[in-house]
């Protein structure tokens, strides 16, 4: 009895791995403008995948870079044109980079075949094709496809999460601080003018000791989708510390910044923010202090500016902006 169900087990890994594979439906292209020998190919991979077929070798690279392929399988055998060049265009461009490519060789092409997999072709079958290679050589190219493209999206939202804030989503004082350095040699250099808005929301800690520390944070990530809403695209708007933000402004001139922070500072008092599921509104006051980029200025020169007005919000009684 234990011999079967240890049989079973087997069977039903087995199984599952199937299922999984099975469930892997990759987007192929095919590319050969001989439509008989695509004929076979197609048939095979067209029950488990989605198969394009395309004749103009041109026509195939301008489809691989606006559609995401898996595979693209590539025929030597084209009557007047290099399938080699075409692999060597699908390496080059950024777009298809990664887009595995599988050559389809006659008995004759070994040396084609060699030069195709010094330009980064990932394998190869020659005629006449085995069925169930060809099946399992497709299945494998796919399968690293999507293994590396599940790589490539965590490294990406690595660096994300590097440059952000969790809570909000805004960019983190590091990375505003590392652009600030960036946009301040540019607007010296083109001679625009760029503004530095720091923010502060108004007794923030009795909104905290008030309504608990979650409502606290509910405030601060509502705060920053209606700061991010009124601020221009080129401007950048990140959590600078606890409850203070910074957006940077280039090409801002002062008339344009004060009027920013303003209609920010109007919006935010006329508005309550609803925490704790909708069931309190919270009033919610911000003050604002804003200094202007100045020759010479290094970011934490503009920076300390914009503090000391902010500063001076502050004691003129909060709810204000200040420049
Ligand atoms: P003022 O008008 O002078 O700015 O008063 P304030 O109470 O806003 O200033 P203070 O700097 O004394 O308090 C800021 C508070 O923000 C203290 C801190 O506990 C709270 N805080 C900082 N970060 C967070 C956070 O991520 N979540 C929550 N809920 N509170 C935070
Ligand atoms: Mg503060
Ligand atoms: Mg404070
Ligand atoms: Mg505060």
């Amino acid at each position: 009895l234990r011999a079967v169900s240890g049989h079973q087990a087997g069977m039903a890994a087995v199984a599952t791995d199937t299922i999984l594979d099975n469930g892997l439906n990759g987007r192929i292209l095919i590319v050969d403008d001989r439509a008989a020998s695509t004929e076979r190919i197609q048939t095979a991979l067209r029950d488990t995948h989605t198969v394009d077929v395309e004749s103009s070798p041109q026509e195939a690279l301008f489809r691989a870079a606006e559609t995401e392929y898996d595979l693209m399988i590539v025929s030597l055998g084209f009557t007047d044109f290099d399938a080699l060049r075409l692999c060597s265009q699908a390496r080059s461009l950024e777009r298809t980079r990664n887009l595995p490519l599988l050559l389809i060789a006659e008995q004759e092409d070994t040396a084609r075949v060699l030069r195709g997999l010094d330009l980064g072709v990932n394998d190869y079958l020659v005629r006449p094709i085995d069925r169930n290679e060809l099946v399992a050589r497709v299945m494998t190219q796919v399968r690293r496809k999507r293994y590396a493209d599940r790589l490539r999206t965590n490294v990406q939202q690595s660096m994300e999460l590097a440059l952000t804030d969790s809570l909000t989503g805004l960019y983190n004082r590091r990375y505003m601080e590392t652009h600030l350095e960036t946009l301040i040699e540019k607007a010296s250099q083109t001679e625009r003018p760029l503004a530095l808005v720091l923010i502060d929301i108004d007794h923030f800690k009795p909104i905290n000791d008030t309504y608990g520390h979650d409502a606290g944070d509910e405030v601060l990530r509502q705060f920053s989708t209606r700061l991010q809403s009124s601020v221009r695209g080129i401007d950048l708007a990140c959590r600078y510390g606890g409850e203070e933000f910074v957006v940077v402004m280039p090409d801002a001139d002062l008339s344009v910044a004060r009027a920013v922070g303003e209609r920010l500072r109007r919006n935010i008092a006329a508005e309550q923010f609803p925490v704790s599921k909708g069931v309190k509104k919270i009033d919610v006051t911000i003050s604002v202090g804003i200094a202007m980029r100045r020759e010479g200025d290094a970011a934490d020169t503009i920076l300390k500016r914009a503090d000391e007005a902010l500063y001076q919000a502050k004691r003129d009684g909060r709810n204000r902006v200040v420049s």
